[in-house]
């Protein structure tokens, strides 16, 4: 078998819902996964139940693992800002609480370097007319969600849409962004979006991140 390391880094974002925000950076080219989880609080292992009644201090978030040849960490944040309403800073749309707010999660500093420059260009761009609430934050300890939350939108997509469609999310990006929808980076279906299979991510992956992806696996220190 041919060795091949592509090099896959990591992003991670919280808005609002994350049946919603998992959905969305699906449909991205170059989104190689995207990971439903918990983070920003410091409760350990905190549940589905425990994050979304709000006091445990997590937000629910995405883990997005992206291939940094096909799409940069810019273009992420250009796709998040347009999934979300980033001037709400007590929940998103029906969904109120601290957990349910806007952040961004850096990895390192040369993320952080970009994420403030992007959230000052949009402020500056007047694209919404009250300031840009989204914290940027350091990524501390992510906790994936329960399986059922994974890849939710698949996994029950009529309660989704329902849920989706009432959420007022959509409706909202329209409003702000509708007159440029065409130039969006973000694809209009699901339909180019297969999860690869195991045997193919074996080939893309290296066995470290194969092991830390597919198989719960944690990476060394
Ligand atoms: N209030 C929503 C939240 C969904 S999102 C995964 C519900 O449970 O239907 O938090």
């Amino acid at each position: 078998m041919k060795e091949t390391s592509r090099e896959i880094k990591s992003a991670t974002f919280a808005g609002g819902c994350f049946w919603c925000t998992e959905s969305d950076f699906e449909k991205v080219d170059g989104v190689v996964e995207v990971i439903s989880g918990y983070t920003g609080g410091d409760q350990e292992n905190p549940t589905y139940e425990q994050v979304s009644s709000g006091g445990t201090g997590h937000l629910e978030a995405v883990r997005v693992r992206y291939d940094p040849q096909k799409i940069t960490y810019e273009k992420l944040l250009e796709i998040f800002w347009r999934s979300v309403d980033p001037t709400d800073p007590g929940g998103q749309f029906v969904d109120r609480g601290g957990q349910y707010r806007t952040a961004i999660f850096y990895h390192d500093e040369e993320q952080r370097r970009i994420a403030e420059r992007s959230r000052a260009a949009l402020g500056r761009s007047g694209r919404f007319g009250t300031p840009i609430a989204t914290e940027i934050i350091p990524l501390g300890r992510f906790y994936e969600a329960e399986e059922y939350h994974q890849d939710y939108h698949r996994k029950n997509p009529v309660r989704y849409k329902f849920y989706r469609a009432g959420s007022g999310r959509d409706a909202f990006i329209e409003k702000v962004w509708g007159d440029i929808k065409d130039a969006m980076p973000k694809p209009a279906s699901h339909k180019n979006y297969t999860r690869p299979a195991d045997h193919e991510l074996k080939q893309t992956l290296t066995p470290m991140q194969y092991e830390v992806t597919r198989k719960n696996g944690t990476e060394p220190p």
